[in-house]
């Protein structure tokens, strides 16, 4: 092939990936040989989101949303009503830390922060502040099992703690097809899986909690449109109504949250 014709190939590849990836996201594909079903959706509503919030941690409980909020100086909790975005209660984090995932736990919220070692646990009901603990590694997403929080830390690694001390009671490696599967963020515990978010992609894992085995993915692309994209950052936040079996998906600055349904795997 001559060296024009490459050219040309190269040039034609490119402008694909940018068309699709507006933002210069390269098209993340899950790892092959595995054959794991690649689930799809579809839109069923959408809700008004709050384009100032860097979606870190989202929880849905008792008809309304929690959500937590990253960046130095724009780290929040909150309680959001989900019809409207409307933010019904909000406590700001102190500058010096980066917000990240959160979990309702019975009376209590519990927020990690990114590079600081330390998790902050409010009351569920006020946001006033009632402890802290420290933690090794970095804190990136969390939600509950039922019995153990679970967290996330940018690794391949799962953390389940106890809800009590936050001492840790076992971990598991994430892998797909034997491959360890890094970089999971937010979490979302959904009739006995683990649903998370893979960094800086359109996909979620569906993780067995038990072996930490991939049991398949979902492919979000596409979710919010390409035009919707300018000035927001990546995919993340997942929140399950365990009542009304609902599915919800946002990203860290979107417009809008999705209440989606998942349809039947790709082979
Ligand atoms: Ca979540």
């Amino acid at each position: 092939m001559g060296l024009f014709t490459r050219a040309i190939i190269v040039a034609v590849a490119l402008a694909m990936v940018r068309s699709a990836h507006p933002l210069g996201f390269a098209p993340w594909q899950p790892p092959a040989g595995a054959n794991l079903p690649v689930y799809r959706y579809t839109v069923v509503r959408t809700f008004p989101h709050d384009r100032d919030a860097f979606t870190q941690g989202l929880q849905f409980l008792d008809g309304f949303l929690y959500e937590g909020t990253g960046l130095n100086g724009r780290s929040s909790i909150r309680k959001v009503k989900l019809e409207t975005g409307e933010v019904l209660q909000r406590r700001d984090v102190p500058a010096q830390y980066f917000g990240e995932g959160i979990v309702v736990w019975q009376s209590e919220l519990f927020e990690l922060t990114w590079q600081s070692g330390v998790a902050f646990i409010y009351d569920r009901a006020t946001f006033a502040p009632r402890r802290s603990v420290k933690y090794q590694g970095e804190g990136w997403g969390l939600t509950h099992d039922g019995t153990s929080l679970v967290m996330s830390d940018g690794s391949d690694s799962l953390r389940f703690l106890d809800p009590a001390t936050f001492d840790e009671r076992r971990r598991v490696k994430v892998t797909a097809a034997g491959v360890p599967l890094r970089a999971l963020n937010e979490l979302e515990y959904v009739k006995g899986e683990i649903f998370a978010n893979v960094w800086q992609t359109d996909y979620l894992a569906r993780i067995d909690p038990k072996t930490g085995r991939v049991t398949g993915w979902v492919d979000l692309q596409g979710l919010l449109p390409a035009r919707d994209r300018a000035s927001t950052d990546v995919l993340n936040g997942i929140a399950y109504d365990a009542v009304g079996d609902r599915l919800f998906i946002t990203g860290k600055l979107w417009p809008r949250v999705f209440e989606i349904k998942l349809t039947a795997p790709v082979k």
